[in-house]
């Protein structure tokens, strides 16, 4: 209880009646807070991930001008709102500079850590595809990149590099498994950024993290309503988002094998509200995507393992080198399936 950010939260709006810490969030702090008017969301920004948490907020809001600009478009999404302070700033500084937030808490919504069916996955694809399409015409480059390097693999690949010249890697089996699966497919990590260079695939706003339990269902619809964790929204590729989506809706746990089946439905429910501006070469290259994030995420799990823990929150000193190992799985699991993966995106294109 005492560890309870209750001073923080009463920044927000007072008196606060409880707190709870919210979602598993591997680098900001997440609470949800009750006062007796409202519920709310109170984040922490990690400082050391997100230098410029101003940054962040700035894209909410341009994010925002882009909807007014376009108030009579269909929109399936809510975007949380930002809460002011009592002193009508829109983030509290503690003592120690570390940046604190509320948002909006949307009611009647949970957010899943596994699919149970595929009317779910038609509902990840289709939020997904609808909020691509909802920002394919905004300039992503009045957006910051909050966190410069994101999902930019070769440099994913020299991070791991360079700690490996001050760290061994250590004898046991999974820490070999991880340093030759590396070692093996590190090639992967250059496609995407060389269709990036070469302008085949262009630069456009994404959410950076859409993982499963960012998309919130409504309790009585079942329907997604809401797209949340928006701090790395910025200028990038789709094929991060969609690479990053499958891998965390796709991946079986306990077996690590990749759901082909989910993986089609929501393909085919994003392609849908994607079609607009999805062009040829995106198509070209989102087996791509769908192999490269779970190997990158696994890169980055392993290269912090080695590093001792600096970036990804661990209750225990081998839970990166354990995430690591589900995501080289999956990839594995991935390889085994290019054949039915790729003729699936070719029936896909038709
Ligand atoms: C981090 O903190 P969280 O769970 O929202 C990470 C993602 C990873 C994810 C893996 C900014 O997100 O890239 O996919 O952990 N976010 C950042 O669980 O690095
Ligand atoms: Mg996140």
């Amino acid at each position: 209880m005492n560890n309870l950010p209750y001073a923080i939260a009463e920044q927000f709006a007072t008196p606060v009646l409880a707190i709870a810490p919210l979602g598993n969030g591997l680098i900001n702090d997440t609470f949800w807070v009750k006062t007796e008017s409202m519920q709310f969301v109170l984040q922490r920004i990690n400082s050391t991930v997100f230098p410029k948490p101003l940054n962040i907020m700035d894209n909410l809001l341009q994010l925002n001008q882009h909807q007014e600009q376009n108030p009579n478009r269909p929109v399936k999404l809510k975007i949380p709102a930002l809460l002011k302070t009592l002193a009508h700033n829109d983030f509290y500084l503690d003592e120690h500079n570390d940046c604190w937030r509320a948002l909006e808490f949307i009611e009647n919504t949970e957010s899943l850590e596994m699919l149970a069916n595929v009317d779910q996955a038609q509902q990840v694809g289709l939020a997904l595809g609808h909020f691509h399409s909802l920002l394919s015409d905004l300039d992503s480059s009045l957006l910051h990149d909050t966190l410069p390097g994101f999902h930019v693999a070769p440099e994913y690949i020299k991070s791991y590099q360079r700690v490996l010249t001050t760290t061994f890697v250590q004898s046991d089996p999974d820490s070999l498994y991880c340093a030759e699966f590396i070692a093996g497919y590190k090639h992967l990590a250059v496609d995407l950024e060389t269709a990036k260079a070469r302008g085949l695939l262009a630069l456009r706003v994404i959410h950076g993290d859409p993982k499963l339990n960012n998309f919130l269902f409504d309790k009585d619809s079942k329907k997604i309503i809401s797209l949340i964790d928006l701090d790395t929204i910025k200028p990038g590729l789709v094929h991060y988002d969609i690479g990053d989506c499958l891998r965390s809706c796709c991946h079986k746990q306990g077996s690590n094998e990749f759901d082909l089946e989910l993986c089609a439905v929501i393909l085919e429910s994003y392609l849908s509200e994607a079609s607009t501006f999805f062009s040829a070469y995106d198509y070209d290259y989102l087996y791509t995507a769908i192999q490269l994030l779970p190997f990158e995420l696994g890169l980055r799990f392993y290269t912090d393992f080695l590093e001792g823990n600096q970036y990804f929150k661990v209750t225990d000193p081998k839970q990166n080198l354990n995430r690591a190992l589900a995501q080289f799985k999956l990839c594995e699991s991935i390889i085994d399936q290019e054949l039915a993966i790729k003729t699936l995106i070719k029936q896909l294109r038709r």
